[in-house]
């Protein structure tokens, strides 16, 4: 009966993630998923969630309705556009969702169903593996728009825009809202108001992708700008927002999808579409991780700690590519390296080849995505000098 099922391929990420555990030498270092960790290499519960979670012990564990909770959903919009709403809210629908991929998976098979036939959606070059595999599994034709440029490391901008200038009109553009992934390379406001008014004349429909927020500068507001702008400027547009990061809570599945249309009376029969996706997908979203966003997101001094916390996070990280720049640069390996701390986010793309990659995993255990790109988080002192070397070593081969 199943003698026809053929092996899908192993996901370019979770794949190498599970290679490392399987590695047996102590000398094992794990910079492939954007997952944090602290200074001592350690996965961090939050202390907000620790505190939400002690208000939270034994809430009840009834089902939640579909679209989920109704005041985490009002939260969440508010977090991401924030000052933009301004009045906005009635021409907004959110629903909970099962983290940003939920909320992606969700708003595509929205845009399949009722977007005009044939409507692509653009992906950056190189993006995250996933949204390509979302749009192939719900149907949709999707296409890449050009990104980032291998020989500054940085933006390739005119790129960008000649390829929004030239996809057809209508077409829906997923925008990753700060910290790129996985290039860790942002246009600037100026760009991103350049972007907008592009987009704006070609009528294409934004598709933010909200994995990041806070975690890029550590400022809420500031890494919300392109999300803000393009509300402000009068689009419909979707958003997929993801607490895995922000908050800490990957396996909690917590996220949000919220779709802007330009008329309030159509927000009844979206939601009613939304929910029924929702009901034959997987009935109700999971309770726990939402709560505990909600708990936070409602107590100011809560939110406060939160904040902190983000600071801290973003900070070791920012320490980190310093710490990284300056012994790749100490140890004279060939080429520039400023585009390490010039990026921004949980990653940056190295510019490692896949030849020098595989000297990193295989000699010196090391585990980075074939693409270069490197997590961050999983860097500390105790492990940077030896990434550094074997760098030094692999460039130099
Ligand atoms: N989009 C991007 C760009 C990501 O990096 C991620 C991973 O965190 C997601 C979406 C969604 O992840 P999750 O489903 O864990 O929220
Ligand atoms: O890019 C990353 O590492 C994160 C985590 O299928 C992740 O976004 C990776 C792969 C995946 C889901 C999440």
């Amino acid at each position: 009966l199943f003698s026809g099922v053929p092996t899908a391929p192993v996901d370019p990420i979770l794949g190498v993630s599970m290679a490392y555990k399987q590695d047996t030498s102590p000398q094992k270092v794990d910079i492939s998923v954007g997952a944090y960790r602290d200074g001592d290499g350690k996965p961090y519960v939050l202390k907000c969630v620790f505190e939400a979670e002690k208000r939270l012990l034994g809430a009840p564990k009834e089902y939640l309705p579909i679209d989920g909770i109704p005041e985490f959903n009002k939260l969440s919009a508010k977090l991401l556009y924030g000052d933009a709403m301004n009045g906005k809210e009635k021409r907004m629908v959110t629903v909970q969702t099962l983290s940003g991929t939920g909320a992606l998976r969700i708003g595509v098979i929205f845009i399949r169903k009722y977007l005009p036939a044939g409507t692509t959606v653009y992906i950056s070059r190189p993006s995250w593996a996933n949204h390509h595999n979302i749009c192939k599994e719900s149907g949709v034709p999707s296409a890449e728009y050009t990104y980032y440029d291998p020989q500054t490391k940085g933006l390739n901008f005119q790129g960008m825009m000649n390829d929004i200038k030239n996809a057809p009109s209508g077409s829906v553009f997923v925008l990753h809202l700060c910290a790129h992934n996985p290039t860790g390379v942002d246009p600037t406001p100026e760009q991103w108001n350049q972007i907008a008014q592009l987009m704006k004349e070609k009528r294409h429909i934004p598709f933010m992708d909200c994995a990041y927020q806070g975690y890029a500068s550590g400022d809420l507001d500031r890494d919300a700008y392109s999300a803000r702008l393009f509300l402000n400027s009068g689009f419909e547009m979707f958003s997929a927002q993801s607490f895995s990061k922000n908050f800490g809570l990957y396996g909690e599945r917590t996220g949000a999808l919220t779709i802007v249309t330009h008329n309030e009376k159509y927000i009844p029969a979206m939601l009613s579409q939304l929910k029924m996706d929702i009901r034959a997908m997987y009935s109700s979203p999971p309770t726990h991780g939402a709560r505990l966003v909600q708990t936070v997101l409602s107590d100011p001094q809560l939110t406060k700690l939160w904040v902190d916390e983000l600071k801290v996070m973003s900070g070791r990280i920012k320490d980190v590519r310093k710490k990284l720049m300056d012994a790749i640069v100490q140890r004279k390996v060939p080429g520039t390296w400023n585009h390490i701390v010039d990026q921004i986010g949980m990653f940056t793309y190295t510019g490692l080849n896949p030849q020098q990659v595989e000297i990193l995993v295989k000699k010196y255990h090391i585990y980075l995505l074939a693409s270069g790109r490197v997590s961050l988080a999983g860097l500390n002192d105790n492990n940077i000098n030896y990434v550094a070397d074997a760098i030094a070593d692999a460039v130099a081969s």
